[in-house]
């Protein structure tokens, strides 16, 4: 494991600044130098989190430049190109200069967990910016219209996602069983990265799936009849139910009525049990109407429901904390449950540990006001980067770093944890 010399609060917090100081590239924070050179949806809302307390004027422009990719359907893309390829896949796959709907700036043609109205409610928070607030509110809720109008293919309340770049979480366990219900593609794309990322097989497969929804001109009455992968995440939906509460809080700043928004939180929270609980929250496959018995961390993101009811906090809290978790590992939270023949804890999605989804707990347990959980979820975090840097995840077991380094989620939330 590497070794870094001791860092006290203040020296943790100028490194973390200073790389998100090298990451911004003038309208956007790229999520790491070199290997994603574009701005990526929810990493931009982490990052202004991250920034609300520090550099409000900065976390202002990232949101704004992520909503320049906006679509005119509400679609806010995962990505947003800024620069002409050097990403694979990049512009000339998704082709989104030839959609009526897309806007100039060039983006991908899928979507990303909807974070940015929490995102948002985070930044009024620590700035009171009213005037802010009012800017950019009817595009976060045209999001969340899309989100009703065009992912809802269950019919049942919840967003469903069409692909694993979605969830953000790509190589997740999760996806392995739907994923190896597609016929087997052979395209060959390798990707510059890391050969521990994905199997080669589903990479191809993600690239197929892409393509189809693309040809189908990413229009929704495709994806509800015909598109091969629907999945109804925990995790997705807990941060749109999230987002939601925090529109409903926001609206009136705005001159707008927050009932709607509370209505579709709503909606979000009964479908969440209805639907994903069978004892605990699982993936639903909707393409085969079963739930996906694989537990990861996307599997705790109802918590962030501060009116997700007592018992069914109170199994997730003690899953979480179980040896099947964090119970086991020396460090927060590995993202797949270690007892799974899945977990491997070298390997992105299906073991390491991740900042953002620590932060998101952390973030649930003070919703629901579980202090010891959130000052192990937060000091567990800052323990990771203090000995490991700002990678991208890490070894849940030893702390090591893992993926790239000076990674700006993990650099603008322990910002947030700092403080
Ligand atoms: C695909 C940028 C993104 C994150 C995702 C993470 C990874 C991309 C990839 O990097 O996904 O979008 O190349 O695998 O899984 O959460 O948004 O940091």
């Amino acid at each position: 494991m590497e070794a870094r010399p001791a860092v006290d609060d203040a020296a943790l917090g100028r490194e973390a600044l200073s790389v998100l100081e090298a990451n911004w590239t003038g309208c956007a924070t790229v999520p790491a130098p070199g290997l994603y050179p574009h701005q990526w949806s929810w990493d931009s809302a982490f990052v202004v989190i991250g920034l609300a307390r520090h550099r409000p004027d900065r976390a202002r422009a990232e949101l704004l430049g992520l909503l320049q990719g906006q679509w005119a359907t509400g679609m806010l893309p995962h990505i947003v190109f800024r620069t002409p390829e050097a990403y694979f896949p990049g512009p000339s796959v998704w082709r989104s200069q030839d959609h009526e709907s897309a806007p100039p700036v060039l983006t991908s043609g899928l979507t990303a967990p909807p974070l940015h109205g929490l995102a948002l409610w985070w930044l009024y928070r620590h700035t009171g910016d009213v005037a802010f607030v009012r800017r950019v509110f009817p595009a976060i809720a045209a999001q969340h219209a899309y989100l009703a109008a065009a992912r809802d293919l269950g019919g049942g309340g919840l967003a469903a996602i069409v692909h694993p770049w979605e969830s953000g979480m790509d190589d997740s366990p999760s996806w392995d069983e739907p994923l190896a219900a597609l016929p087997e593609i052979r395209y060959g794309y390798r990707k510059l990265e890391p050969a521990e990322r994905h199997p080669d097989s589903d990479h191809d497969r993600y690239v197929w799936l892409a393509l189809r929804y693309r040809d189908a001109g990413y229009r929704a009455e495709y994806l509800r009849d015909e598109h091969p992968f629907a999945i109804e995440d925990p995790m997705f939906n807990g941060i749109w139910l999230a987002s939601c509460l925090a529109m409903a809080e926001l609206a009136p700043l705005t001159g707008a009525d927050g009932k709607p928004h509370a209505e579709q939180a709503e909606r979000i929270r009964h479908a969440l049990l209805e639907r994903l609980w069978d004892g605990f929250f699982y993936a639903r496959d909707l393409r085969t109407d079963r739930l996906i018995k694989v537990c990861t961390v996307g599997a705790f993101g109802p918590l962030l429901d501060p009116g997700l009811a007592s018992e069914h906090v109170s199994a997730a809290v003690d899953l979480l904390e179980s040896a099947r978790f964090m119970g086991a590992t020396g460090y927060p939270v590995p993202s797949c449950e270690i007892r799974a023949a899945t977990f491997d804890r070298t390997r992105y999605w299906r073991g390491p540990s991740w900042v953002n989804t620590n932060w998101l707990l952390r973030h649930a347990a003070t919703v629901h006001a579980l202090e010891p959980l959130g000052r192990q979820l937060a000091n567990g975090t800052l323990r990771l980067v203090r000995q490991a840097g700002f990678r991208e995840c890490f070894d849940p077991f030893d702390g090591s770093g893992r993926g790239c380094r000076d990674f700006s989620w993990s650099a603008a939330l322990t910002l947030d944890l700092l403080a």
